[in-house]
């Protein structure tokens, strides 16, 4: 006889220091472009829930900024929102690095893990880069560190081992409804998204302070006719020194931005877009309560 499975939904965490794949393993869960990935730690800024919606469950992954030292007002803020995530969730999936094994910060994190009381799944990610052997003893010592109800060896680039992870994290979940109608895969507004993809391109071009030291304000989000959408970002910097870099000898590195961006952004919108792209200098907007406030970063 079969036994009624009930329909299983939360909210799932998914922690770690800069850089260490969250983003990219929330990305390969959704199958979707939720979150913009860079090499550059710290690109992500802000809490970003991609949904996945399957027979038997909807998971609402959150996908967090790393968690590391704030050297300023922004990374201070984007550290707490990291923490406060862990409060409001079901699950929580952390997350290291192979190749750099289990850090002081990471164990910082599994201490904040194991205050918060959640269930959690620990994720030895990049293993693509090693040998899989490499991942034993890693396994072993953060067993030793944390009662991880899952540790598992996973690439989230190529996919490797991310069915087992999905499969176990629907088992952690309590019973319920779905939170989300069917299709959505994201509570961030296009709107938002287009600002994101626009800093992506703009840290992809981008090396040492300058990617830390950029923000972008949408301005104009506007439909016109014939399925064209308009989009008028600025692109906040800290010193005139950057702006000259994000400008480029003769506007060559704005214009490698807007194309690579618009190209995106038709993609995800699947509409025509216009893009119009600014550089402003605000010094030290990463210090200014003000300024983090005009660029969401409340
Ligand atoms: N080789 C390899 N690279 C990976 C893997 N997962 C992520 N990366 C790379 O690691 C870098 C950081 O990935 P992100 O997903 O942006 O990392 P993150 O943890 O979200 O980083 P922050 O948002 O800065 O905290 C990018 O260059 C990714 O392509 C993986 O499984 N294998
Ligand atoms: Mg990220």
């Amino acid at each position: 006889m079969d036994v009624e499975k009930k329909y299983r939904s939360g909210f799932v965490a998914i922690v770690g220091r800069p850089n260490v794949g969250k983003s990219t393993v929330l990305n390969r869960l959704v199958g979707e472009k939720v979150a913009i990935v860079t090499e550059k730690p710290e690109t992500t800024r802000d809490r970003i829930q991609g949904i996945l919606t399957t027979g038997e469950a909807q998971v609402i992954f959150v996908d967090t900024p790393g968690i590391h030292k704030p050297k300023n007002l922004l990374g201070k803020r984007i550290t707490k929102v990291a923490k406060d995530c862990l409060l409001d969730v079901d699950l929580v999936i952390a997350i290291i690095d192979v190749t750099r094994g289990i850090t002081d910060e990471d164990k910082l994190i599994f201490g904040l893990i194991k205050d918060s009381g959640k269930p959690s799944i620990l994720l030895i990610n990049k293993v693509d880069l090693r040998s899989k052997s490499l991942a034993l003893p890693l396994i072993e010592e953060a067993a030793g560190l944390h009662g991880f109800k899952e540790i598992i060896p996973v690439s989230a680039v190529n996919g490797d081992n991310m069915d087992v992870l999905l499969r176990k994290t629907i088992e952690y979940l309590p019973e319920g409804r779905k939170y989300f109608p069917d299709g959505q895969f994201t509570d961030k507004t296009e709107r938002f998204l287009a600002g994101e993809t626009v800093r992506e391109k703009a840290l992809e071009l981008t090396h040492e302070e300058v990617p830390h030291s950029l923000a972008v304000l949408i301005e104009e989000f506007a439909e016109r006719p014939k399925k064209v959408t308009y989009i008028r970002a600025t692109i906040y910097v800290e010193r005139h020194s950057q702006k000259k870099i994000i400008v480029g000898h003769k506007g060559q590195t704005l214009k490698k931005i807007g194309e690579a961006a618009r190209k995106d952004l038709q993609r995800l919108l699947d509409r025509h877009v216009y893009l119009e792209l600014w550089v402003k200098v605000h010094e030290n907007w990463r210090k200014d309560p003000q300024a983090l406030k005009m660029l969401g970063y409340a």
